[in-house]
């Protein structure tokens, strides 16, 4: 099996779980105060670190719940076990299990799996974006009037509060409706398939964007920071969308509240 199928099998593996967990957690821990992590977050991380160091056994592996695993490779796989874990654990169904593959520093393998719709969003690098295999593209919306954007946010950093809280403001001011949906991957993929036209958050971790950006890239879409800097995984500030709004995204990021 190549990456993207190896990464598929797990995904949909530890989908099952997800599923059969729903509604069922009984303990939720704290990393910090709205910070969470459920057994079910272990156990869906567990499976997927076995399956991809069984296939490759010499390739490191960065994820949400256990941190770095260090072979000293060209090959990092980034892995969040749930996305919107704060919803998952409140049997909100919208959450996600993220996968990528970085090769010396580059995203080539991105994946994306929404058990409850099984849904399966995939890309490689140069090769496009897919929905259970169905190719996907950015919107073709051309004003934030039209729009219908989507954010996310955490609450234990104060100026990001104040932050959000501003622009949310700027935001429902002109776009035609804005989401809150709490799985920044699933938000991402949302945009790359042209359910959204843009979606933009401070704070996010490598594991959260990495399968999500490659896959907007690979839709058409656009990547920067708020001000248009490159993006980075990791930097905390993602600002994505269908590529035609993005200025106009930029300009209400920069306005005052
Ligand atoms: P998670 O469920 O994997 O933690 C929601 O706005 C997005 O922010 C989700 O992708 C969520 O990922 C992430 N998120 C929520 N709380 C967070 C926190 N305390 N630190 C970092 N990321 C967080
Ligand atoms: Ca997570």
């Amino acid at each position: 099996m190549n990456y993207l199928e190896v990464a598929e099998k797990t995904a949909r593996e530890a989908g099952v779980v997800l599923l059969e967990n729903l509604g069922k957690v009984k303990k939720i821990e704290f990393k910090a105060k709205n910070s969470l992590v459920t057994e079910v977050d272990k156990l869906s991380e567990e499976i997927i670190i076995n399956n991809i160091k069984k296939s490759f056994p010499s390739h490191d592996i960065f994820a949400e719940e256990s941190g770095r695993h260090s072979e000293n490779s060209d090959y990092l796989w980034l892995i969040d076990p749930i996305d919107g874990t704060t919803n998952y654990a409140h049997a909100y169904p919208f959450f996600s299990i993220s996968i990528a593959l970085e090769v010396k520093g580059e995203v080539e393998i991105g994946l994306v799996y929404d058990p409850v719709k099984d849904e399966m969003f995939t890309a490689e690098a140069g090769k496009g974006a897919y929905l259970n295999g169905e190719l996907i593209k950015v919107s073709k919306s051309d004003s934030i009037e039209h729009s219908h954007v989507c954010t996310g946010f955490m609450h234990e950093i104060e100026w990001m509060v104040e932050a959000n809280i501003k622009h949310f403001g700027n935001f429902i001011r002109r776009a035609r409706a804005v989401r809150r949906d709490g799985s920044a991957a699933l938000d991402v993929c949302y945009v790359a398939c042209g359910r959204f036209d843009g979606f933009w958050e401070l704070g996010l971790n490598p594991w959260d964007t990495a399968a999500a950006v490659l896959i907007l890239k690979e839709a058409g879409g656009q990547v920067t920071t708020f001000s248009g800097d490159e993006y980075s995984i990791y930097i905390k500030e993602i600002l994505a969308s269908n590529s035609i709004i993005h200025g106009q995204m930029m300009e209400i990021l920069a306005l005052e509240g």
